[in-house]
């Protein structure tokens, strides 16, 4: 099985004209804020949104995949944006692989250039027409709704799974699903394409969800490009939190509520050494699969091509980034 990295070389192609047209929309005259909205593109990121965004266009049009890298790029901007506005609200200081903008720039500047990244991208969106700008624009509704329900329920223990299931729907498994939507309506897709490429992406980010939540205990900073263990510190309680919680022996299930009440103590060995010994991480990975597995299906009976070849092979690295990191 290809790696990411593997798989994204095919598209490095695409993944440069994604890149050349985010550098272009950011651009602004006041020096400041061009440097410091470059500082975040050139940060990289897998680039996982635009991509999927283009394999749907590709998938459900022949037009030039050029057509939509508008949209791809509008995509990126808004999960850029979510990203540098929820590193202020986590305090976080690393993110892809370098200092976050609010410890850079502060967390006053590092609000405006998540906003102005915001407006940027509903500017791209409004390029598709009110169909597609509204799909943008519900898709950051959700994200902002599953945000909210998240803080409500932070150092919430009896979080039960379902409430967990709604968080990831509105905070990532929508917004992949808006960039199948998008992009297919764009395209003038049939409504069963339509419906099976937004089906795909929507279980395609149940799985991804569930497996950034496993790699926050068991990842490398090395290839994530972040600390692990940052959801105990900020008492979010992902599926393989509530697990332990439930099912650790006594001891384990002590310390574990030790390091969320007590954060300088964190043992990071120690805590992974936990959660694998509480069923929680194989737990996990089960439920990744099967959303990975729903999502292929969805694809069984779309048209062959290499663009659906790529969609399947993208579900396949999703959970396998498991194996990889573990
Ligand atoms: C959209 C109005 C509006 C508000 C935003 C802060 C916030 C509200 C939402 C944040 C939601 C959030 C943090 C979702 C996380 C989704 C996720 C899995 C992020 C990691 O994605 P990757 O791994 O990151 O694709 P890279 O860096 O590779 O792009």
């Amino acid at each position: 099985m290809k790696s990411f990295l593997e798989w994204e070389s095919a598209l490095h192609r695409k993944v440069e004209e994604v890149n050349e047209r985010l550098y272009s929309i950011i651009r602004s005259t006041e020096p400041d804020l061009d440097r410091m909205s470059r500082y975040t593109i050139e940060a990289g990121g897998k680039r996982f949104r635009p991509l999927l965004t283009i394999l749907a266009y590709q998938s459900s049009t022949d037009e030039s995949y050029e057509k939509i890298l508008d949209l791809a790029a509008g995509y990126e901007l808004i999960h850029t944006a979510s990203l540098i506005h929820d590193d202020i609200i986590d305090d976080s200081s690393m993110r892809r692989g370098r200092e976050t903008l609010n410890y850079k720039d502060g967390i006053d500047n590092a609000i405006v250039v998540g906003d102005y990244l915001f407006a940027k991208a509903y500017e791209l969106g409004s390029r598709y027409g009110p169909k597609v700008s509204k799909i943008m624009a519900d898709a950051s509704s959700r994200l902002a709704e599953g945000q909210i329900l998240e803080a409500m329920n932070l150092k919430n223990l009896n979080i039960t799974e379902e409430t967990y299931y709604k968080i990831i729907e509105d905070k990532t498994a929508h917004f992949f699903e808006a960039c199948a939507l998008g992009a297919t309506v764009a395209a003038g897709a049939e409504e069963d394409t339509v419906e099976s490429l937004s089906r795909f992406a929507f279980n395609l980010g149940m799985a991804f969800q569930v497996t950034d939540d496993i790699l926050d205990i068991t990842g490398d900073d090395k290839y994530t490009g972040k600390p692990t263990f940052v959801d105990i510190k900020h008492d979010a309680l992902t599926l393989p939190i509530i697990y332990a919680l439930k099912n650790s022996r006594e001891d384990d299930r002590t310390t574990i509520l030790n390091m969320l009440n007590n954060k300088e103590e964190i043992d990071k060995k120690r805590l992974k050494e936990i959660f694998l010994r509480s069923g929680s991480i194989d737990y996990s990975f089960s439920v990744a699969k099967k959303f990975i597995e729903s999502a292929m299906g969805y694809l069984k009976n779309a048209k062959k091509s290499p663009d659906i070849d790529l969609l399947m092979e993208l579900a396949l690295i999703v959970i396998e980034r498991i194996e990889i990191f573990e």
